[in-house]
């Protein structure tokens, strides 16, 4: 293989890498345009191995989105609705919201992901009590809840600070925040798709505030639609400076775009071949963030499979209630099983391990009837 990498041009990268040296811009727009995509995922899965063997995690979570009314306008979203005049606009009352997880009393849910519309009617005291009932029916719960986006649009909205905002969630019980709203941090790209929405530098801000005050987070990348090589790699390389000040990213979550139902719908949806290499150049360009998590609900089942081959080590979990990518074309199932989950990283030659959020394993996954 190492002679395939020298065909394909990158025997400096692979040098470097070995070395323990990092990429630049120039070796990530490199690996972009490289036609042996085999190449750059064999690069990638070498440093998968070195930092987690064949290892692959997935925990057992549940998403909510307890609100789509959104005053912001971007414009690759189809789960938005900006008025709640629409009859597609709905939030649910606490005590709805509480009862996806009374009703799964049975389940062994370590972790609820929340994901929310900016509702501009909500007093505050609906997101700090709406943590406090998860809390309150299962104290052991882990609760990684509202984008920077949100938080951003929190502050603006009650006059709090953005530490405000998060002590006030903290202290509710927030757990850790997700990484979604990062979209493509260049301005250029940002004035286009998401022109009212936090800009790059409040996101990473508010990711920096949360690592300062203990909290660890994600950061996504919305990938395959107006953005170039270059504003991919820019986008991986804020993210990689960020780590390097705080060490509070667990994971770089890369998000397949998807056209339908949204202003985007002419473009075309990401490929097979751009999503496996997406996923290895971050791998390979953010050497400091410990994990590359492919969102099976974005890339699709079948490529989450593949992608373990191409820098990824983390599948998400069993997701349940997904609307965003539901509504915008993902053709996935609605959640998959402990079981499934664990068969097919089997069936890709990988070892499942069931972790909790901060990535202690739980359990490794035998072989599940
Ligand atoms: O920020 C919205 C994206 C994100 C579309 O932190 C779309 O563990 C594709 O961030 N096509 C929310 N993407 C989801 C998210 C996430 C997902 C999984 C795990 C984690 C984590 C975070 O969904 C948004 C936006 O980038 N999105 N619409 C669309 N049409």
């Amino acid at each position: 293989m190492q002679s395939r990498v020298q065909a394909a041009g990158l025997a400096d990268i692979s040098r470097r890498l070995e070395a323990g040296g990092r990429l630049d811009l120039a070796d990530g727009i490199r690996l972009f345009e490289c036609p042996d995509l085999l190449a750059v995922g064999w690069l990638a899965n070498r440093e998968r191995e070195r930092r987690h063997g064949a290892r692959t995690y997935f925990n057992y979570n549940l998403r909510l989105e307890p609100t789509n009314v959104c005053v912001a306008s971007c414009l690759f979203c189809s789960f938005a609705r900006l008025k709640p005049a629409d009859s597609a606009a709905y939030t649910m009352p606490l005590e709805q919201a509480w009862d996806k997880l009374r009703q799964r009393a049975h389940q062994p849910l370590t972790e609820i992901h929340i994901v929310n519309g900016l509702n501009p009617d909500l007093p505050f005291g609906y997101y700090t009590e709406l943590l406090r009932g998860f809390k309150r029916i299962r104290p052991s719960i882990h609760l990684k809840c509202f984008t920077a986006v949100e938080i951003a649009f929190f502050a603006d909205l009650y006059g709090m600070t953005d530490a405000q905002v998060l002590r006030e969630l903290m202290e509710a019980g927030l757990d850790s925040l997700p990484g979604g709203g990062a979209e493509i941090f260049a301005e250029r790209v940002r004035r286009k798709i998401c022109h009212d929405k936090c800009d790059a530098d409040r996101y990473l801000s508010i990711h920096r505030t949360a690592h300062l005050m203990g909290m660890k987070t994600n950061v996504t990348m919305l990938y395959g639609h107006i953005e170039t090589y270059e504003e991919r790699v820019d986008h991986m390389l804020r993210a990689r400076a960020l780590q390097d000040e705080t060490g509070g990213f667990q994971a770089f979550i890369p998000l397949a775009f998807h056209p339908d139902n949204n202003q985007m719908r002419k473009l075309p949806a990401p490929s097979a071949a751009d999503t496996l290499r997406v996923h290895a150049v971050s791998r390979l360009m953010l050497d400091s963030i410990p994990h590359i998590k492919a969102f099976w609900v974005a890339t699709g089942v079948d490529v989450a499979q593949a992608a373990l081959w191409f820098g990824v080590d983390d599948l998400d979990g069993t997701v349940q209630e997904e609307k965003i990518y539901h509504m915008a074309g993902s053709s996935t199932p609605e959640g998959l099983s402990m079981a499934q989950l664990s068969r097919l990283v089997r069936a890709a030659g990988r070892e499942p391990f069931e972790r909790d959020t901060f990535y202690n394993i739980r359990q490794a996954m035998g072989a599940m009837p």
